[in-house]
């Protein structure tokens, strides 16, 4: 750590250094790996700014979600103008659904080339957080990488939030290549998971960082909440179609590189894969690496996992920190531009395994908005890897708020990932298989094995009024929408009734 040449400066002076208006890049993905201490002290500069009457708002363009320190704390503060792309913040999702805060939600592969290629606002500055930098300016990051490197290259000027609980542990653990810019973009140079494109650090002219602000911080993780019936079925149900492909043929015999996302089904589906000792030890290309993931490799289970963060709790950093040498040979961290590249995913032949808020019978997924208005995330990297995958697979609870809501539905009221880029559809209920599927064989496959019990009639009931009519897809232009009308209405998706 060679920090002398850099101005050493407390939070609230760096904080100091954004001004109103300013676009912020601020480093971190799937709520680790991020600023942690001039975040804060940004907010409650904004707050003090606006008790004397003046304003102070700066948009912020990030690699994901950025967790409670940052979102929380700027959007409860007031101070945010835009922010793209993904969040998963109760306070940042209040903000944009009451039209505080203008969201930009956009591919997780695509928000790194968008600000390179000029599409956003210019960077005033990069937040970033690091556990080394040297004098030259070269930059070993923290637990994630998302776009850090695109935001530390194009800003103005970089503050770099340098975390000692850090130094010293994770060098040699990055992949930082950026892909080279059309019309001379060349073919990325990984061929099997584990392969090293570019360099373990980010390097920087040393004359933009214009702060270094010491930290000693773990990363702040939502705890995990625990796996239920409904979530367990739901991996059971993906391991063993997974498995029966396998034992068909249709995935080769030492199995492909997985990608889930995150949170309880991904876990139940790792861990389902991983209890099957038929299965070959398996790789993960992935966007977000879990707990599941350092458990399965410690097993055996898992051999190599590059993913764009280490979205670990405490114990599980702790578990990889007591032994660098086992996991320096197995974990890669690379940009999000890499690891939900459509070249690597199409490349390497991933199996994705993404989540689903509702489904409609022809296969179309909305994943991020509430009855067709109200955002809840994001579409993240799911689309990245659903349109590009070897196999796609979308799961969902068949109900939710307790059985008011059917996650299957005729017609979604929003759409993320198209009938055309969902393969495999898994609810607790079941598998629906889509591939080579007409729409109404997608609706009867669907309607069969996915629906909760309480919605098939239903369901039934909606294909039957295009019975008789000459047309490829049967919708309903009437109805399509009265089953989301009947929750809104009665508060019960089970009063639907249709006009006939
Ligand atoms: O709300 O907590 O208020 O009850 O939606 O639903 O079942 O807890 O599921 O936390 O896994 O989130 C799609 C949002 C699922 C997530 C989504 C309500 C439900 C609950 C959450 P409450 P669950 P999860 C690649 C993967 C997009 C990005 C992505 C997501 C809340 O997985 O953001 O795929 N995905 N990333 O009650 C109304 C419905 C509903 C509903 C559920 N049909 N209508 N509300 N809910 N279904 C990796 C990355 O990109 C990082």
């Amino acid at each position: 750590m060679h920090k002398n040449t850099y101005p050493i400066l407390t939070a609230q002076e760096a904080a100091l250094l954004i001004h109103h208006g300013d676009t912020l890049g601020i480093g971190g993905f799937s709520s680790v790996g991020t600023p942690k201490a001039v975040p804060a002290a940004l907010a409650s500069h904004a707050q003090a700014q606006h008790e004397a009457g003046k304003e102070f708002k700066v948009g912020l363009i990030t690699g994901g979600a950025t967790g409670n320190t940052i979102d929380s704390a700027l959007a409860q503060a007031g101070a945010v103008s835009f922010r793209t792309p993904f969040q998963s913040n109760k306070d940042m999702r209040n903000a944009i659904n009451s039209g505080d805060v203008a969201y930009y939600d956009v591919h997780l592969s695509h928000i790194g080339q968008d600000v390179r290629y000029g599409f956003l606002p210019k960077i005033n500055v990069a937040l970033i957080e690091a556990s080394d930098v040297t004098a030259d300016g070269e930059i070993t990051l923290t637990t994630s990488v998302g776009i850090s490197p695109t935001l530390i290259q194009q800003a103005d000027k970089v503050i770099i939030e340098l975390n000692r609980m850090h130094s010293g542990k994770l060098q040699g653990m990055h992949d930082i290549y950026t892909p080279s810019a059309p019309p001379a973009r060349t073919d990325i140079p990984i061929f099997r998971v584990s392969d090293r494109a570019g360099s373990p650090v980010v390097k920087v002219d040393p004359k933009k960082i214009v702060a270094i602000v010491e930290t000693n911080e773990r990363d702040h993780i939502a705890p995990f909440t625990p796996q239920n019936e409904t979530t367990l079925q739901i991996g059971n149900n993906v391991a063993q179609f997974l498995l029966s492909e396998w034992k068909k043929g249709r995935i080769p015999q030492e199995f492909l590189p997985l990608q889930s996302g995150v949170g309880n089904i991904a876990n139940a589906v790792l861990g389902a894969l991983g209890d099957d000792t038929q299965l070959p030890a398996f790789t993960m290309f992935t966007e977000v690496i879990q707990n599941s993931v350092i458990d399965l490799m410690l097993k055996g289970r898992i051999r190599f996992a590059t993913g764009s963060s280490l979205t670990l709790s405490e114990d599980h950093l702790d578990m990889i920190y007591n032994d660098l040498p086992f996991f320096r040979d197995r974990l890669l961290l690379r940009p999000q531009e890499i690891t939900n590249h459509p070249e690597m995913i199409r490349r390497l032949g991933i199996i994705a395994i993404n989540t689903a808020l509702e489904a409609d019978i022809f296969g179309n997924v909305n994943s991020t908005h509430v009855s067709g208005s109200k955002i809840m995330n994001g579409i993240g990297g799911s689309a990245d890897f659903s349109r590009n995958a070897y196999l796609s697979i979308f799961t969902t609870p068949s109900t939710a708020k307790n059985g008011l809501i059917s996650s299957i539905v005729p017609q979604v009221s929003h759409v993320d990932s198209t009938e055309h880029d969902v393969r495999i559809l898994v609810t607790e209920q079941g598998v629906a298989d889509l591939r080579g599927k007409s729409p109404r064989q997608r609706a009867q496959c669907i309607i069969e094995n996915c629906a909760h019990p309480d919605y098939k009639q239903l369901l039934w009931d909606y294909l039957k009024l295009s019975e008789g009519k000459s047309c490829h897809t049967p919708f309903s232009l009437r109805n399509a929408f009265q089953m989301h009308l009947a929750y809104e209405e009665t508060g019960d998706m089970r009063n639907t009734t249709y006009i006939a």
